[in-house]
C-alpha cells in the first residue's frame, strides 16, 4: 500500500533533456494513433535509463535514430516504457494507440458530443503517448493533427498554426508549432465541429493578437461575454502587473464534458461550458460574474503556471494559489463601487469550505508532503488558502514591494519549473525582509486561532491589544510553530468614527487601519491618546485566514455592523450576530424548547435593511443568513435537521415581521428594461430576490403571486431561477407546475437542465412532502441526468449530498445512496467518485447515530473490490 505514496522529499532532477517532441495524430474515435518523435539528450557522462510514463496505451513500435529498437533495450509495464542505456543524444520514435471513445475519465484525449477534446493536467498526457509526464520536463511541441474533414473541420493545438492541407479519403491536416517551452500537462488538442467568435486586438507592446472563442454551433450567440472577459483580463494584467501576452493567438474552446472548471493549456484554454456560455436566458448574474473570473484565472496562468511552471506537483499552490489571488484581485477591480462584495464572497467560501477541510481528515498543508492521487489535491486548501498566502504577503510588504517581488520571481524563472522557495526568495529580496517565519504558511496545516483581549486605561488614555495564536493538530502534524500573522486593525470611537492610530513608540498618528504583525505565541500593542473606550475592528478585510476570537457582546457587533468603515468587517459583524442568534436557536430546538429570535439581531437587521445609503449588493450579501454548513461548524455535534429548522424559523420570522419593508424593497428594486449583468443591476436584483425569499418564507401570499409572474415574465434567468427556487422551497403547491414548465423551457440546454436538477436536489422539503431522495432517484432515471457527465453528477448527486437534512435523514437512506453512487462512479470516472467520496469526510462531527451509520457506509465503501487509488485515499483518510 505505502509503495503507492509519492513524497515531496523524493524529488530528483532529471538527468536528461527532451529537446523537442514532434507528434503526429491520426484521429479516430475508436482507436487513434500517435507517432511521437522525441529528441533526447543525456545531461551527464553516464548512460541514462529513460522512464516514459504510460496509462492504458498500446505500443505499436519503437525506433532509435530510425532503427527499430531491439527488445533488450527497453522494458514495458502497464505504467511505463523504459529505454535502457541512452549514452548520447538520440531521436526516439514511438508509435502507439489509444481509445478516445472509451475514455470516460476525461483525462487524456476523449470524445465530447462527438468532438475530440484533451485534458492533460495533471497526468493525462501519459494516456495519449509515452512521455516523461512530469511538470519539470519542458520542451518544444510540434503537432500535426489528421482527421476526417467533414466531421472534424476544426483542428487546434497550442501555439501558431503553420500549415493546413488536404489528405486522401476525405481527411485533412493542420500543423501547429508552439514556440514556447512547456511541460506536457499544458499540451492541448481539439478536433471537431466548432464555430468561433473572434477579434484581433493590439497588445500594450503594439503587437497584434487574435482572440478566438470556439463553441459548438448552437452556442455561437452565447460567447460575447467570454470574449469581452478575455479582453478585460489582458488589459488588467498589463495595467496592474505589467504582464503581456506572448503568442500570436489566444484560443478558448468550450466543452460540456469536463472534470473541473477550465484548463490553462498554453494558448489554447479548454473550458467547461458552464464557464463560457452566457446570454440573459441561460446565465444568471452570478454566472456572468463567474465566467469573467474563470476566464481571468486561466488567462493569468499564462504567466503564473505556463511561462513559469512547477518543478513537481507538490508545488501546485505556486501556480494555483497565486493565480486565484490574481483572479480575486481582477474581479474585485472589475466590480468598481461594489468591490467589497468580492472579498466577502471569497471569505464566505473559504470559511464554509476550506476551514472544514483544514479541520478534517483530509487536512493538508498548502504545500502537501505526500499524496497517493494528485487529483485529490486540487483542493480549497491549495487554491483558496493558497491565495490567502499571497494576499497576506501583499498586505505585509505593501502593494509596490509585492509587485516588485512578483516581477522578480517571473523574470528569474521565466521558461523554468519553479518551487515555492523560488517565489518567497524573490519576495524576500524585493522587500529586503526575512520571510523565513512566513514560509510556515506553506508547511503547517490547520486554521490558526487568534484570540484577542483588550484593555483600556482611562487614566493613561491608552488602549492595549493582546493577541495570542495557536493552531490545532492536524493529521501527521502535532506540534505547530507560531505563524507570522498580519492583523489589520482599526479602533472606533463611541460615535462610530475611526480613531487615528498612534502606537506608544511613535511620535504621531499614522492612518486609521494598522497592520500589526503577530509573530509569537502572544504579542501586544499599546495605542496612545485614546480618550474614550473604543470598539476594536479586528482583522480588517480579513487580513489572514484565521479564526478570530474576541469577546464582542451583541450590542458591539450591532455597532460595528452599523458603523465600521471597513466594509468586510461591517458584513462580518452582521454575520457573527446572525450566527450567534442561530446558534442559540439550534440549542433551543435540540432541547425541545421553542426557539426565540434575538432582538439585537432583529434591530441590526432592520437598520441595515432600511439603510438606503448602502449599495443594494452589499445589503443583499449582508442580510443573507449564514449557510447551514457554517452554522454547523460551530456546533459540537451537527444535527442538520435542527440547523435547518432554526434557519427556516429565523427566515420566516423576518419575512413576517418586516413584510411591509420587504414588499417595498421587492417593488423598488425592480430592474426594468433590457437585461444587463452589471454590478449595480445585479445588486438590485439580488436585494429584490432576497426580499422575496424572506417574504415567501413568511408565507406571504402577495409575494407568492408576484414571484409566479416573475417566473413567467422575467427577461432574465436570475429572476426566473430565483422565483423558481423560492417557490420550490416554500409550501406552495404551485411548485409542481412551475418545475414542469421550467423543464419544458429549458429542455435541450445542458447548463439550464443542470440548474433545474440542482433546484430539486437542494429543495427544502416541507412537512408531508416525499423525501428529496425519492425525487432525486426519479431524476436519475430520467433523460435529464447523465452519470458520465461531471456537471450532471455535481448538479444532482453532489447537490443532494450537500442538502444536509435530506442527505443525513436518520433512516440512513442518504448514506446508502452515497454508497451506491460511489460504486457506480468508480466504474465511470474515478476523479468524480473521489470528489463525491469526500462528502463523508467529517462524519465524526455528526450526532452519534448518524456518525455510526456514516462510519458503516465508509467501511462498506472501503471494502469494495478494485477501488481506484484516489477513492481509496479519501476513504482511508476519512476512516483514519
Ligand atoms: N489548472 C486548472 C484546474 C484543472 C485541474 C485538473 C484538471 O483535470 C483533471 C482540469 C483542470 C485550473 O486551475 O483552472
Ligand atoms: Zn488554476
Amino acid at each position: 500500500m505505502s509503495s503507492s505514496v509519492v513524497y515531496r522529499s523524493d524529488y530528483k532532477a532529471p538527468d536528461y533533456r527532451i529537446e523537442s517532441v514532434n507528434l503526429v495524430f491520426d484521429l479516430d474515435p475508436q482507436t487513434s494513433t500517435v507517432f511521437n518523435t522525441m529528441k533526447v539528450s543525456p545531461l551527464g557522462a553516464q548512460p541514462i535509463e529513460l522512464v516514459l510514463d504510460a496509462d492504458g496505451l498500446e505500443l505499436v513500435s519503437i525506433y532509435e535514430n530510425g532503427v527499430q529498437l531491439p527488445q533488450k533495450r527497453y522494458s514495458l509495464t502497464d505504467k511505463s516504457l523504459t529505454v535502457h542505456g541512452i549514452d548520447k543524444p538520440v531521436t526516439l520514435t514511438i508509435v502507439n494507440k489509444f481509445h478516445p471513445l472509451a475514455n470516460t475519465l476525461l483525462s487524456g484525449i476523449y470524445i465530447s458530443n462527438g468532438n475530440f477534446m484533451s485534458q492533460c493536467e495533471s497526468q493525462g498526457f501519459r494516456r495519449i503517448t509515452y512521455f516523461p509526464d512530469h511538470p519539470d520536463i519542458l520542451t518544444h511541441f510540434h503537432v500535426e493533427i489528421r482527421a476526417d474533414k467533414e466531421k472534424y473541420p476544426v483542428l487546434l493545438s497550442n501555439g501558431n498554426l503553420v500549415r493546413r492541407d488536404e489528405l486522401e479519403n476525405g481527411r485533412h491536416l493542420a500543423v501547429w508549432d508552439d514556440p514556447s517551452l512547456k511541460p506536457c500537462y499544458l499540451f492541448a488538442l481539439v478536433a471537431g465541429n466548432f464555430v468561433k467568435r473572434e477579434e484581433k486586438i493590439k497588445l500594450a507592446n503594439g503587437k497584434d493578437c487574435l482572440l478566438q472563442v470556439w463553441v459548438e454551433p448552437q452556442n455561437k450567440d452565447r460567447t460575447a461575454h467570454t470574449l469581452e472577459s478575455i479582453k478585460k483580463a489582458i488589459r488588467w494584467d498589463e495595467q496592474r502587473w505589467g504582464l503581456e501576452y506572448d503568442l500570436e493567438r489566444f484560443m478558448l474552446v468550450a466543452t460540456d464534458d469536463f472534470n473541473f472548471g477550465a484548463m490553462e493549456n498554453k494558448g489554447l484554454n479548454i473550458f467547461n461550458t458552464r464557464y463560457v456560455l452566457a446570454s440573459p436566458q441561460i446565465a444568471t448574474d452570478l454566472d456572468y460574474f463567474n465566467i469573467e473570473s474563470v476566464v481571468g484565472h486561466e488567462y493569468f496562468h499564462n504567466w503564473t503556471g505556463d511561462r513559469v511552471t512547477l518543478r513537481d506537483w507538490f508545488q501546485l499552490t505556486l501556480k494555483e494559489g497565486l493565480t486565484v489571488f490574481r483572479d480575486q484581485e481582477f474581479s474585485r477591480d472589475m466590480l468598481g463601487k461594489a468591490a467589497a462584495i468580492k472579498r466577502i464572497m471569497d471569505v464566505r467560501f473559504l470559511r464554509s469550505r476550506q476551514f472544514p477541510e483544514d479541520a478534517g481528515p483530509m487536512a493538508h498543508p498548502v504545500r502537501p508532503e505526500s499524496y497517493r492521487e494528485i487529483n485529490n489535491f486540487y483542493t480549497t486548501t491549495v487554491y483558496e488558502k493558497g491565495a490567502e498566502i499571497y494576499r497576506m504577503l501583499q498586505t505585509l510588504l505593501g502593494r509596490e514591494k509585492f509587485k516588485e517581488g512578483l516581477r522578480l520571481y517571473l523574470e528569474r524563472n521565466d521558461g523554468r519549473a519553479a518551487t515555492c522557495e523560488d517565489f518567497i526568495n524573490a519576495m524576500a529580496q524585493a522587500s529586503e525582509r526575512d520571510l523565513g517565519q512566513f514560509f510556515r504558511w506553506y508547511g503547517q496545516a490547520g486554521t490558526p486561532r487568534v484570540t484577542v483581549k483588550s484593555f483600556w486605561d482611562p487614566e493613561a488614555h491608552t488602549y492595549t491589544l493582546v493577541a495570542s495564536q495557536s493552531t490545532p493538530e492536524t493529521p501527521g502534524q502535532t506540534d505547530k510553530k507560531p505563524f507570522l500573522i498580519p492583523l489589520a486593525v482599526g479602533l472606533l470611537d463611541p460615535s462610530g468614527k475611526d480613531i487615528p492610530l498612534q502606537l506608544e513608540d511613535e511620535t504621531e498618528p499614522a492612518g486609521t487601519t494598522r497592520v500589526l504583525e503577530l509573530r509569537d505565541a502572544e504579542n501586544e500593542w499599546t495605542f496612545v491618546n485614546i480618550d474614550a473606550k473604543p470598539i476594536p475592528s479586528l482583522l480588517r478585510d480579513f487580513s489572514a485566514p484565521v479564526i478570530l476570537n474576541y469577546p464582542y457582546c451583541r450590542s458591539e457587533l450591532a455597532f460595528l455592523a452599523r458603523h465600521d468603515s471597513d466594509p468586510f468587517n461591517r458584513w462580518d459583524a452582521m454575520n457573527r450576530l446572525m450566527l450567534e442568534a442561530l446558534n442559540d436557536m439550534v440549542d433551543a430546538i435540540e432541547t425541545g424548547a421553542r426557539p426565540s429570535v434575538d432582538q439585537d439581531l432583529l434591530a441590526a437587521f432592520e437598520q441595515m435593511l432600511t439603510d438606503e445609503r448602502l449599495a443594494p449588493a452589499f445589503r443583499a450579501i449582508s442580510l443573507t443568513l449564514p449557510d447551514e454548513q457554517l452554522i454547523g461548524e460551530r456546533r459540537t455535534l451537527i444535527d442538520p435537521e435542527a440547523i435547518r429548522s432554526a434557519r427556516e424559523e429565523l427566515r420566516s420570522v423576518i419575512g413576517r415581521r418586516y413584510s411591509s419593508v420587504l414588499l417595498k424593497i421587492a417593488e423598488n428594486y425592480q430592474t426594468p428594461g433590457e437585461y444587463s449583468p452589471d454590478a449595480e443591476s445585479a445588486g438590485k436584483r439580488a436585494l429584490k430576490n432576497l426580499a422575496f425569499s424572506y417574504l415567501l418564507a413568511g408565507g406571504n401570499p402577495k409575494a407568492l403571486l408576484a414571484l409566479r409572474s416573475q417566473f413567467e415574465q422575467a427577461n432574465n434567468l436570475t429572476d426566473q431561477l430565483s422565483a423558481l427556487t423560492s417557490i420550490v422551497n416554500s409550501a406552495s403547491p404551485a411548485k409542481l407546475d412551475m418545475l414542469v414548465d421550467a423543464a419544458r423551457k429549458w429542455n435541450g440546454v445542458p447548463v439550464l437542465i443542470n440548474k433545474w436538477l440542482t433546484v430539486q436536489a437542494s429543495a427544502i422539503a416541507q412537512p408531508g412532502e416525499v423525501p428529496v431522495l425519492s425525487r432525486v432517484r426519479e431524476l436519475m432515471a430520467s433523460g435529464a441526468f447523465n452519470i458520465a457527465n461531471p456537471n450532471s453528477v455535481y448538479a444532482l448527486i453532489l447537490a443532494f449530498c450537500n442538502n444536509a437534512p435530506e442527505f443525513h435523514r436518520p433512516d440512513g437512506s442518504g448514506y446508502r445512496f452515497w454508497l451506491e453512487m460511489i460504486q457506480k462512479l468508480c466504474k465511470v470516472n474515478a476523479f468524480i467518485a473521489a470528489r463525491i467520496a469526500r462528502v463523508m469526510d467529517n462524519w465524526r462531527r455528526y450526532t452519534p447515530e448518524r456518525a455510526r451509520q456514516m462510519h458503516d457506509a465508509l467501511k462498506l465503501a472501503d471494502s469494495l473490490p478494485n477501488l481506484p487509488t484516489g477513492v481509496r485515499e479519501v476513504l482511508d483518510k476519512a476512516l483514519g
